[in-house]
């Protein structure tokens, strides 16, 4: 073999490829779904799957991904190595096509199980097209490999720049801040929850995280090892980590049907929120869909029989339903599907027909041994099923009522809601703000023509903590069902949200810029979380940010949103100045709220996103459960500020 692999002319399919390349750094989205910190971080995904793909086919079991002092990442894993012999095709060496044709990534490796894929599947190109520069480094064969991209092209040919005895991919990349102008700074948190994950639902690999620009308290980089030997069993431990579970272990199986891998982990515990997780192919399918179909009906048939034998139904007057089979179930659904079909509006749902039956079956089987084999926890969960169906049928009532409000038209709206003029939606915005006083303010200082204002009273219900049909009759959450104009409920799943006739577009919450109000904004934010998840999707909800602090000196006025910004402005103005500290949203007048957190000109509002379902939903049983101490362990380290955008 020649140490150096030579490039041959360009083919008129090498040409396509750059083309290729091209029309990727043109329309960024569609390839990584968008140009903000999404799309950043979704290129670290991209290249860790490849790895991922390597340790699924048997042949890596380490990855180490660390973020550099200038914001480049470095991901290396211990696999065969991206192939560097001369491409026939091509006539370049592999290694260049797999990195710079679009598409290329698979094609090497029919017949190897390849399931993994980034949300959009696109390869390493696409990551090398928007990049600034990228290295890829191959460990194969005893000899070491190299080649460098400016903007996904090759800087030259494929070279050898030694020897040795690993194998193994580094790839090093810096994005290209022309491409991403939004931010192209790289969350940790963010990284770190999505290897976490991904070292879950692939039990065995150890994946390494390290942030090189900041160091801990012994003056070591911030570091992290993600590695789980139970996999999905260990997943629910730490996504229920803060709830309490009713029965005595987590249920888990792990099995193949009609060729697709199927792996569930299920516990009830004592709250009353379904949580069910899916993923196809470590894709977090946030949609649902086949896979999560067959996992419904294996419960619910597998149940329903063991409950109906069991005689403990005898008693109850009313049909139990889907529903009551998952209050306080928490649940992962993993599945590999060779050509998965995605659905929906983000292209999260599952839609291949033949995975349900795949899925029910796997789990039948393995609740019918577990039922079988733990009897008391059976009777448990049976128990458990009966409350969820009384309480629904207290819920429904209650629902009833909401429902008969919020259908009737204009008188039908709460009286504590000033509406806008404007009857669009699109246009329309609602404030939900804390406390009538400084609702009086924002309705003095909004623009009424496309402004709603609805203030609420004090602490609104933790729905964490309450069952489903007393959050029904919370007088705050029904003003803010009938104010928003959504609809609620189908027998078989009573959360299910109808948005048609939602009135406003952007729903923000306004709350204090101090501890009682970020707190407050919590317990709003929980309850879209839990009952109208569909309106934090579809991005409809938002926070707004008023200042802290104002600058005065003489006539020239400015605001601050942190200590930082104040003391900036402090000393652009020379000193002399006075600072006032805004502990509340009530210390401000009309124009003050419109000019800094209303008006659409100068405002900063927060869209609330939900990247990864498992952390968040963590993130609100901690926040607003039982247990105090990791609660407050979570608001110490978060002081500042508490991504509740995670
Ligand atoms: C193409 C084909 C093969 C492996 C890879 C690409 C590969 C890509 C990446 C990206 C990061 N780490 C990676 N490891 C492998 C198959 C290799 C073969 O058949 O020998």
């Amino acid at each position: 073999m020649s140490e150096e692999v030579k490039r041959s002319s360009y083919s008129a399919d090498s040409i396509q490829a750059l083309e290729g390349m091209e029309h990727v750094r043109m329309r960024p989205s569609m390839y990584i779904g968008d140009t903000g910190v999404r799309g950043l971080h979704h290129l670290v995904y991209e290249v860790v799957d490849n790895s991922i793909d390597e340790a699924l086919a048997g042949h890596c079991d380490v990855i180490k991904v660390t973020i550099n002092e200038d914001n480049s990442i470095t991901t290396e894993d211990n696999g065969r190595g991206i192939p560097v012999d001369l491409h026939k095709k091509e006539g370049v060496s592999a290694l260049e096509v797999v990195m710079t044709k679009i598409g290329a990534g698979g094609k090497f490796d029919k017949d190897s199980y390849k399931v993994s894929g980034g949300l959009h599947g696109v390869g390493v190109s696409c990551v090398n097209a928007l990049s600034d520069h990228l290295k890829a480094t191959v460990y194969r064969d005893g000899i070491i490999w190299e080649q460098e991209y400016e903007k996904g092209k090759p800087m030259y040919p494929v070279k050898s720049v030694g020897t040795t005895d690993l194998n193994g991919t580094v790839v090093t990349f810096k994005p290209d801040v022309s491409i991403f102008q939004q931010t192209s700074e790289y969350n940790y948190d963010t990284l770190a929850s999505r290897m976490r994950e991904l070292a879950f639902l692939n039990k065995g690999i150890t994946i390494t995280l390290t942030d090189r620009r900041e160091k801990d308290e012994k003056g070591e980089f911030v570091s992290e090892v993600f590695h789980s030997e139970e996999g999905l069993k260990e997943f629910i431990k730490f996504l229920d980590g803060t709830r309490e579970p009713i029965i005595s272990e987590v249920i888990a199986i792990e099995g193949e049907k009609n060729d697709i891998p199927v792996e569930v982990a299920m516990v009830y515990n004592t709250s009353f929120n379904e949580n069910l997780h899916s993923y196809v192919n470590n894709i977090n399918t946030h949609e649902g869909g086949t896979h999560l179909a067959g996992f419904r009906r294996g419960l619910t048939t597998t149940l329903k029989k063991y409950a109906d034998a069991s005689g403990l139904l005898d008693k109850l007057k009313f049909e139990i339903s889907g529903d009551d089979f998952r209050e306080g179930l928490t649940a992962i659904v993993s599945v590999k599907v060779a050509e998965p079909q995605f659905e929906g509006q983000t292209k999260t749902k599952l839609g291949n027909r033949e995975v349900t039956a795949a899925v029910s079956q796997a789990v039948s089987e393995m609740l019918e041994n577990y039922l079988e084999e733990n009897p008391n926890d059976a009777k448990t969960i049976v128990q458990k099923v009966i409350l969820a169906a009384q309480a629904r049928h207290a819920a429904k009532k209650a629902r009833e009522m909401v429902q008969r409000k919020t259908v009737m038209s204009g008188g039908g709206l709460p009286g504590k809601l000033s509406d806008c003029a404007s009857q669009d939606p699109h246009e329309s915005e609602v404030f939900l703000v804390e406390g009538d006083s400084a609702g009086g303010t924002a309705k003095q200082g909004r623009d009424r023509h496309f402004q709603a204002i609805l203030p609420l009273r004090g602490k609104i219900l933790n729905v964490e903590k309450a069952m489903s049909h007393k959050v029904f009759e919370n007088e705050e959450i029904k003003n803010i069902y009938t104010a928003l104009g959504v609809t609620i409920g189908t027998e078989e799943d009573s959360k299910a949200l109808n948005l048609s006739k939602l009135r406003y577009h952007k729903v923000v919450i306004m709350c204090d810029a101090d501890v009682d109000g970020s707190h407050i904004a919590t317990l709003i934010l929980t309850f879209f979380f839990r009952y109208m998840k569909e309106l934090i999707e579809a991005g409809h909800i938002f926070i707004a940010t008023p200042p802290l602090y104002l600058i005065k000196k003489g006539s020239k006025k400015r605001y601050a949103w942190s200590n930082k910004e104040r003391d900036e402005i402090a000393n652009s103005f020379n000193g002399g100045v006075s600072v006032q500290r805004y502990k509340g949203l009530g210390e401000m007048n009309a124009e003050q709220l419109w000019d800094t957190t209303m008006n659409p000109e100068f405002r900063t509002l927060r869209q609330v996103t939900i990247d990864n379902t498992g952390e968040a939903d963590r993130i609100f049983s901690m926040l607003m459960g039982d247990e105090v101490p990791p609660r407050r362990e979570f608001i110490e380290k978060n002081a500042v500020y508490a991504n509740i955008d995670a």
